[in-house]
């Protein structure tokens, strides 16, 4: 297909309720809708950005300026017939997996809707239904998170991910587990720890829970490999995943034993499937995380998680815990049985609201051949 024209926008999306992590507060998102035209067809993909650089180096500039001044000029006019030539012919640009992630997953549903295929069977999902959890902010003390907590699952939701950070660890992890021995239960730390806080880990190790998430630096593969040793419970990480190279050398080390999987981390699907069927040839699980995306990028994190080694309940939860209104119809919704519907239709399978999009636009820009 040939690549006719692309449009870039600079959203934000207010969130129902402030999100705190070791990282800080978030009270909006402010994230970058690509759409692309060719042949016909319109594909619609989201960078997961931030405003700012806590969570990554990325940011809603840097990416918009990656986008604009090179991912974009490589591809706009370029007859295309894979989405691998157009990764091709980005690949010069090195890092900037988010600003990429965004153009790549709207390529991703160009190609979907030209075949007239769902984009969850052209990654090669194989599910109907998805497994879904709920990620929360830090609370301000142990009983709000039971209440939190408490909510969630008589909404449905099968597995429970809380934040966590020095001084808000332990005492809240202990607080749900005495609350609810049996539930699916994680806890993310975002960096905030060091090798020398082996102890919090160990402590944590009599909880059953199912996965500690990215507790040491968010550059490191080594440490992890030596905290793992010394714990039970899996190291999973996160942040330090670029690439299926990367991943390859946190399995080599044994720094972790579940692998959390964001395309907008990696780069887009492409990478994202290749962390997946690596891992799915080691037997090591891997679970969907999420970026608090807007429906357009839910649906494709819906749309990968359907493939067969996504085994563990993603960070994917339904529109209306994140936003008062979504920017496609339908909202995702969780259902009684802790699932989620995988879209049907073309490409990603949801509609995206002309006028919904205008009004959390703030910078627009079109490219055009
Ligand atoms: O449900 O989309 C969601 C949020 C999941 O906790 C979540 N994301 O570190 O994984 C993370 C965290 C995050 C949120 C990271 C916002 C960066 C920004």
């Amino acid at each position: 297909m040939r690549i006719e024209r692309i449009e870039l926008r600079h959203v934000k999306l207010v969130l129902v309720a402030p999100f705190v992590t070791s990282m800080g507060v978030e009270t909006d998102e402010e994230h970058i809708i690509v759409r692309v035209d060719a042949d016909g067809v319109t594909g619609w993909g989201e960078s997961v950005v931030e405003g700012t650089p806590f969570y990554s180096y990325e940011t809603t500039e840097t990416a918009w300026h990656i986008l604009r001044d090179f991912l974009i000029p490589a591809v706009l006019g370029k007859e295309i017939s894979s989405v691998a030539d157009a990764i091709a012919l980005g690949a010069r640009v090195r890092g900037h997996m988010m600003a990429k992630a965004g153009l790549e997953s709207a390529l991703w549903d160009a190609f979907a809707k030209a075949q007239g295929v769902s984009l969850s069977r052209l990654l090669g999902g194989t599910r109907e239904r998805i497994d879904v959890g709920v990620s929360i902010g830090i609370q301000p003390s142990p009983a709000d998170l039971v209440k939190k907590v408490t909510g969630y699952l008589e909404e449905g939701y099968r597995r429970i991910k809380i934040k966590i950070a020095p001084g808000s660890d332990l005492e809240y992890v202990r607080a749900v587990r005495r609350e609810y021995p049996d539930i699916l239960f994680q806890v993310d730390a975002n960096s905030a720890y060091e090798l020398g806080d082996v102890e919090i880990f160990r402590a944590m190790d009599g909880y059953g829970l199912l996965l500690i998430e990215q507790p040491l630096s968010h550059d490191d593969i080594y440490d992890h490999s030596k905290l793992q040793r010394e714990l039970k419970t899996p190291i999973c990480l996160d942040e330090s995943i670029h690439s299926v190279a990367d991943a390859r050398a946190a399995l080599e080390l044994k720094s972790c034993r579940v692998i959390n999987i964001k395309p907008g981390r990696v780069g887009g699907f492409t990478e994202s499937r290749l962390i997946h069927d690596l891992c799915a040839s080691q037997h090591i699980p891997v679970w969907h995380g999420g970026m608090l995306e807007s429906g357009i990028g839910r649906a494709g994190n819906v749309a990968l998680a359907s493939l067969p080694n996504f085994t563990l309940p993603g960070d994917i939860s339904a529109s209306k815990r994140y936003y008062r209104q979504d920017i496609v119809e339908p909202a995702f919704e969780v259902a009684r049985d802790g699932t989620m519907a995988v879209p049907t239709g073309p490409g990603i399978g949801v509609q995206v609201v002309p006028e919904r999009l205008e009004k959390v636009t703030v910078r627009r820009q079109e490219f055009c051949v």
